[in-house]
């Protein structure tokens, strides 16, 4: 088979590039190592902020998200169960706002998407291996059964998350890799319960830290801030429900809705940034070059971000022959996702109670949230942030 560009990983960042190519006549085929099913199951992401919403639209892919999605101009931070104050992202980010909208669904639109214009997603492969991507021929095989299928391309994109193939097959002498590893995880529970707050609630507590999050009226998304060694078994929903109340405010507490979950897992807290993110016809984009820990909500936007500069860089080679968005891609994507590390880095540390912490780091967390609710210029600085720093 030959296409133009050959993209591995059929999550949101692979699809959304292959969509935005497609209508531009750009020819691409995505190489998904799992069913739709199951990449569908995955609950990840509930936020999306306003530039990945657009592309979204660019890519004809935004209707029910502006149908079912719910928009938020702001959300809580509570504080030792005692205090909850409101963070107002539209007055602090000059009128902007985010849009609460699961990844579950977002994918889901992305893959219907694909399928009505006749894009090419081949499911289930396995053995991917990238070939010649210094070469000015490269391409890419994976093994379909018993055979072994050959793709020939222009391009590689590895959109294939953190434990994909495509960044390990850039040599060891060329990627620097940076990353930080967080003592705990958190433990994530999806319920269809009312949700306990119309808004995010971001909670402080010493017995650690926990999330009230939601994907709609009827559907909400709990966190709660657990060691590396707990393992989903050993939280029943008794004892997730009796620890999120305990680590919130009493009122919250008292109105919570428990149900059974639907879902219930944990993932481990982790910053990283592999660098380049371009190595001769391969370019990453997403979770496989960078992750953070989901406290700023950064991980899917800053795949938007990479996505954008990659397709318009792609546009430029192929309709007017242009390289200089190819050439810069790396810098250019790294400088906006270095900005999502510090920020998921700082309200994390801000939010969460680290087994080795010492009194004087506690108080020092104590001082940063003081500080942040009495400074505009704090309360800015997290809006833009928050709701998305511009492409
Ligand atoms: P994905 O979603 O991991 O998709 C990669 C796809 O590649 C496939 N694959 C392969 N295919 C072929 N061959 C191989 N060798 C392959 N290896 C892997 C995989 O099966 C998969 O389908 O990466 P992508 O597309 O870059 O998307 C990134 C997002 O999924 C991720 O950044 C977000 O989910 C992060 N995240 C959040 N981001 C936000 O912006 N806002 C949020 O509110 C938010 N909340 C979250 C999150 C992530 C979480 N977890 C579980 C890590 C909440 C949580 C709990
Ligand atoms: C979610 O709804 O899954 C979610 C929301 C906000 C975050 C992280 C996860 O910061």
């Amino acid at each position: 088979m030959k296409t133009q560009v050959c993209i591995i990983g059929g999550g949101p960042s692979g699809l959304l590039i292959s969509q935005l190519l497609h209508l531009q006549g750009i020819d691409s085929v995505v190489l998904e190592r799992h069913s739709r099913e199951y990449v569908l199951a995955r609950i990840r992401a509930g936020v999306l902020e306003h530039g990945f919403a657009d592309l979204m639209r660019e890519a004809k892919c935004g209707e029910r998200m502006e149908r079912e999605g719910e928009i938020h101009e702001g959300f809580f931070i509570s504080d030792a169960g005692v205090t909850k104050r409101r963070v107002d992202l539209k007055k602090y980010s000059g009128g902007n706002s985010v849009i609460v909208y699961g990844q579950t669904e977002l994918t889901r639109d992305l893959y219907d998407a694909r399928a009505n214009m006749g894009g090419k997603v081949i499911h289930n492969v396995e053995d991917v291996k990238l070939h010649d991507l210094k070469s000015g021929a490269p391409y890419v095989t994976y093994r379909d059964g018993d055979e072994i299928k050959r793709i020939d391309c222009d391009y590689v994109v590895g959109a294939d998350g953190f434990h994909g193939v495509s960044r390990k097959s850039i040599p060891k002498d060329v990627l620097k890799e940076y990353e930080k590893i967080y003592p705990f995880g958190w433990l994530g529970v999806l319920s269809r319960t009312k949700p306990v707050s119309p808004e995010l609630i971001y909670a402080r507590h010493e017995r650690g830290f926990a999330l009230c999050s939601l994907r709609s009226q009827v559907l909400s998304r709990y966190y709660i801030q657990v060691p590396l060694t707990d393992k989903e078994e050993d939280w029943s929903d008794e004892a997730f429900w009796e620890e999120l109340k305990k680590r919130l405010p009493a009122e919250d507490a008292a109105k919570m809705q428990t149900g059974p979950s639907i879902e219930k897992s944990i993932a481990p807290l982790r910053s990283f940034v592999a660098e380049p993110m371009r190595y001769g016809n391969l370019f990453l984009a997403g979770d496989s070059a960078h992750i953070v820990p989901p406290t700023g909500a950064r991980g899917l936007n800053s795949a938007a971000s990479d996505i954008y500069y990659l397709y318009h860089a792609m546009v430029a080679h192929y309709k007017k022959g242009d390289d200089r968005g190819l050439d810069g891609y790396s810098a250019k994507a790294l400088a906006r996702v270095w900005k999502a590390q510090r920020f998921s880095w700082w309200m994390t540390t801000l939010l969460h109670t680290f087994p080795d912490t010492i009194p004087y780091d506690r108080r020092l967390q104590d001082i940063d949230l003081d500080y942040l609710f009495s400074s505009d210029a704090a309360m800015a600085s997290l809006a833009e942030n928050y709701v998305g720093l511009p492409f």
